[in-house]
């Protein structure tokens, strides 16, 4: 390797090249065209930060400190205090705005509610009260399983109302990861539902909760939401009715203002071995981050916008872009219960229509299953409301980019790729919509008052070309810690790159600049030395016109130390078989990534935020029995990946 070069962690394969600058439409109406918050926030992204909280953000006592910084501890507008619940409720209210939309919400069955911003501040105020009465104070713990109806939100809220932090647990998730968060975050109370809609079906939640409290000792009381109507044990004097208890209770509950750093929530990921970790985030910094990036990112129009976002609450994205940000934002947003197929594949797109819904937010996943399902499913609808669209949760495949460029967007609309995560709180990499040039599949550029740099196995900074993403400077929505291991946090976050933040990431930067996201360095392909990312090699298959999804990884090889076996799903009515595929990757970017063996499947194993579990399919293409499936959406698809592999090994 000549001296020059960098030991870079990842090489960069894929060299995309179309770009799309806003359009002047986009423009005409833009928040922002040009570079000038990019600038002011490069001379001093403390004083950046400073005048965005000040500006977005009501505070009750101004904080004497913006940054405090004893690296990997951060402590943001110190001395301030605020109320997360005000800022999202009491202030619109004040402003003349009680009788707007905050949600218009959309059961799976198609039962509606329309809530106002003085309907959700009555019904937090009171759920408040409710928690105050049930011995529920500032600090203690309250865990929320619950389906996507809107008293999801209204708990998170109550609960930061009084300053009682919450932890979400995604209804889909077992009775046993529901106990290990509860042991970990010695909750107190659960607040669930009896059950929800999924498919057509009610699934029953009550139960899970209730052998989540046998496995443990803390929670005193379960408060239920009387949602899917099914049967539910009953343990008197622990669970109550939500109704039951909101009945007559007082709408009456003044916010009363946090110091800055009071914690706000925790919120598990499992991350990829051992206990799950309590990401911790607190009051102000968090606020002015999702308040931030909800407008600038989504180039908010709070009067016209109607704002619909996909995720589950369960995940921080519902957190950050259902909750916390739009709502601080004051802008009207759709909230939707079920599954994207239920009746028909084009529900989505039949709620776009009736909300005149104008920014969409979803993942890379659910855009590749539409691709799945066809342009037809769309076409059916007018989806003219739509100004612009946004995804998040994996990298986005050029040609799935461009399919939701053009089948969704019909041309019109700006795309924006959000990089981030459960720890960095909101969005961090990203395009201003109307000021970036955007580019398929690449995130763009860290948002102004961001710093990220990509660094080598030495921690070099690499300019252009493969890397590790590393974040440079603290910003306001970062998590404060791991609940009750500050050694894991050092060692998980802030030990493998001096000085810098690391996650887990691979990028590379291209010779304009622009960051690509390629997945985590875990899933990282080694072929015959050749360190490859599962991103590029992916992206390259759902550039066959017949290949809707797929999934690579390295499984143990022979003579090549790793080979990449990749999973595929294809369009719907397209055909494709293996040798066109395998050589359709070598065509596009090379021999070494040329796949040992393409499995054509009907689906793949993934989380319920829709990430592809990769370790999985390294388990399944090693013949190893699979580990923990508790966080898989669908546990069903492994067996049946697991008969194929064994069907292949045979043939
Ligand atoms: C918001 C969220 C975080 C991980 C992150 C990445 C991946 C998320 C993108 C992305 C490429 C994106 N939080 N990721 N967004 N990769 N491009 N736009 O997803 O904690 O659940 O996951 O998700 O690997 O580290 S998360």
């Amino acid at each position: 390797m000549a001296e020059h070069e960098h030991t870079t962690g990842i090489e960069a394969l894929a060299n995309e090249q179309r770009t799309f600058p806003p359009t002047e439409q986009f423009k005409a109406s833009t928040l922002v065209a040009g570079t000038q918050l990019y600038e002011e926030a490069a001379q001093n992204d403390e004083a950046f930060w400073a005048r965005q909280a000040s500006e977005l953000v009501h505070w009750d006592t101004e904080w004497h400190t913006t940054l405090d910084w004893q690296l990997p501890y951060a402590k943001w507008f110190d001395g301030g205090t605020l109320n997360v619940s005000y800022n999202c409720l009491d202030r619109h209210v004040l402003a003349g705005n009680g009788d707007k939309v905050a949600f218009h919400w959309e059961g799976e069955p198609g039962d509606k509610r329309t809530i106002t911003y003085q309907d959700l501040l009555d019904e937090v105020s009171q759920f408040a009260n409710v928690l105050k009465g049930l011995g529920v104070e500032k600090g203690d713990r309250v865990m929320i399983y619950m389906p996507m109806i809107p008293e999801a939100a209204v708990a998170m809220l109550a609960c930061a109302r009084i300053g009682a932090p919450h932890s979400v647990v995604f209804g889909g998730f077992s009775s046993q990861s529901l106990a290990d968060r509860i042991d970990d975050a010695e909750a107190k109370i659960i607040i669930t539902a009896d059950g929800g809609y999924r498919r057509g079906e009610v699934f029953a939640l009550k139960p899970a909760a209730d052998e989540a409290c046998e496995k443990t000792s803390s929670i005193e009381h379960v408060v239920v939401v009387k949602r899917g109507g099914n049967d539910v044990e009953w343990a008197d004097g622990r669970d109550h009715w939500y109704h039951e208890l909101m009945d007559g209770v007082s709408t009456d509950c003044p916010a009363e203002p946090m110091e800055a750093e009071h914690l706000l929530f925790l919120l598990y990921t499992s991350g990829t071995t051992g206990k799950p970790k309590g990401i911790m985030h607190t009051t102000g910094g968090y606020l002015t981050h999702v308040t931030y990036t909800h407008k600038y990112v989504f180039d908010l129009q709070p009067e016209n916008d109607v704002f619909w976002c996909t995720a589950d609450v369960g995940w921080i994205t519902g957190h950050s872009y259902i909750v916390y940000g739009p709502l601080s934002n004051g802008c009207t947003q759709v909230m939707y219960e079920g599954v994207p197929n239920h009746p028909g594949n084009d529900r989505l797109w039949e709620i776009v229509d009736e909300y005149g819904v104008t920014i969409f937010y979803t993942a890379p996943t659910a855009i590749r299953t539409f691709m799945k399902w066809g342009a037809d499913e769309p076409d059916k609808h007018d989806l003219s409301s739509l100004r612009l669209l946004g995804t998040v949760g994996e990298p986005i495949n050029p040609e799935a980019w461009m399919w939701y460029h053009d089948v969704i967007g019909k041309g019109n609309c700006p795309i924006v790729d959000t990089w981030w995560q459960t720890e960095t709180g909101g969005i961090m990499i990203s395009p201003l919509p109307g000021a970036t040039t955007t580019k398929p599949g690449s995130a763009t550029f860290p948002l102004p008052g961001v710093s990220a740099e990509l660094v080598d196995d030495e921690a070099n900074v690499v300019p252009v070309g493969g890397g590790y993403l590393t974040l440079t400077r603290p910003w306001p929505g970062m998590l404060r810690g791991i609940w009750r291991d500050p050694e894991r946090y050092q060692e998980t976050y802030w030990s493998r790159f001096p000085d810098r933040y690391f996650a887990g990431d691979g990028a590379k930067l291209d010779d304009d600049g622009y960051l690509w996201l390629l997945g985590r360095v875990d899933d990282v392909m080694n072929v015959s030395g050749h360190r490859i990312s599962t991103t590029e090699v992916e992206s390259a298959l759902v550039s066959h016109p017949s290949v809707a999804e797929a999934a690579v990884v390295g499984a143990t090889d022979a003579t090549t130390g790793q080979a990449v076996f990749a999973y595929v799903i294809l369009r719907g009515g397209a055909d494709a078989d293996e040798q066109t595929l395998r050589n359709h990757v070598a065509g596009e970017i090379g021999a070494i990534a040329k796949p040992k063996r393409v499995f054509i499947t009907p689906d793949l194993p993934k989380t319920r935020s829709g990430k592809i579990m990769r370790r999985l399919l390294r388990d399944v293409a090693e013949g190893r029995n699979i580990g923990d499936t508790t966080t898989l959406a669908d546990a069903s698809i492994v067996d049946e990946l697991q008969s194929k592999a064994a069907a292949s090994a045979d043939d």
